[in-house]
């Protein structure tokens, strides 16, 4: 039978010093409340939870029930756990301080909550630092995420390359199904959302498109980040959110969506680069900071940056 991840967890504690009971308990209690979460996902058009909660964030979106919903659960458990001494949530203004020491929580409750009312894949994401998150990707201890897809997947990093888990409707429980994810050097798909074209600032990056197309890419644009990064990690191929004249930081964040994206490309052999660096390398000024993004295989990141850098 395929391990389950509390069992995968354990195991690995002889591989990697790091990996301390307080964070693989904090790493449990996330999987469970994301499994939670699935369950409000999967029934949410019969729980009255579609729709707007009425509500705009603090980045100025309108709120969606299920948003709530999810940040409200993950809250709690992080709570519960103990083991989390700062919480920083999309949904939530400013950073929970629970204690000085201990590791820092960082998650995008529901991305990609736009889909969620036309049942489209959506996603939860996490990154985990020590004792702060106001500190560069790179020095992540862990990161992932969870997409509600055909099926429920976490796919995580501990800086050990990339592993993925598969929901067990039967059982409940994580089962490893993918005991190392590798990005393919190089792809057939790009990912970006093309109605805003005349708006990106570079115009390299135009030229960039217009190359993969004589290069018969094809387009690919869920408007999830979870769905569109998912399928770049597995199928390899390049996914951006650049700046634009409306978003001028681009419009993803970086403590909860750009930076654990980015780790895992990363350890999964890819590239990821706001355009001027590695997205890993930012050093946070902002709770709710933005980045562009430019993230997959290595021949199209790295084609993309010779681009961008010509303009
Ligand atoms: P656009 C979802 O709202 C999100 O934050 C990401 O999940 C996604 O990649 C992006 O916004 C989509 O933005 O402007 O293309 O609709």
């Amino acid at each position: 039978m395929a391990v389950p991840l509390s069992v995968y967890l354990f195991q690995k504690k002889e591989e990697m010093e790091w990996l301390d009971d307080e964070l693989i308990l904090l790493l449990n209690e996330i999987a469970t409340a994301t499994k939670e979460i699935a369950g409000k996902v999967r029934k949410a058009g019969l729980l009255g939870v579609l729709g707007s909660a009425g509500k705009v964030n603090v980045q100025g979106e309108e709120v969606q029930k299920l948003d709530e919903l999810a940040n409200e659960i993950l809250i709690e458990s992080l709570k519960n756990c103990g083991k989390a001494c700062q919480i920083t949530s999309e949904e939530v203004e400013d950073c929970l301080i629970v204690s000085e020491k201990g590791y820092a929580v960082a998650f995008d409750p529901l991305d990609g909550s736009s889909n969620i009312d036309v049942n489209v894949s959506i996603g939860t994401i996490f990154s985990i630092q020590k004792d702060s998150i106001m500190k560069p990707g790179r020095e992540q201890v862990a990161a992932g995420y969870v997409i509600y897809g055909p099926s429920t997947m976490l796919v995580m990093s501990l800086g050990r390359g990339v592993v993925a888990f598969t929901l067990d409707p039967e059982s409940g429980n994580y089962l490893l199904s993918h005991p190392e994810v590798k990005m393919p050097e190089k792809g057939k798909i790009y990912s970006i959302n093309e109605a805003n074209r005349n708006k990106w600032t570079n115009e390299g990056l135009r030229r960039f498109v217009d190359s993969l197309k004589e290069e018969k890419y094809t387009l690919r644009y869920v408007g999830s980040m979870v769905a569109d990064v998912h399928r770049t990690l597995f199928k390899g191929g390049i996914f951006i959110y650049p700046a634009d004249k409306k978003n001028t930081s681009g419009k993803l964040r970086l403590l909860y969506e750009a930076n654990p994206m980015a780790f895992l490309i990363e350890q999964a052999g890819g590239m990821a680069s706001t355009g001027e660096k590695p997205i890993l390398e930012v050093v946070p000024k902002e709770l709710h900071q933005r980045v562009p993004v430019i993230l997959g295989s290595k021949w199209e990141v790295e084609k993309c940056l010779e681009f961008i850098g010509q303009e």
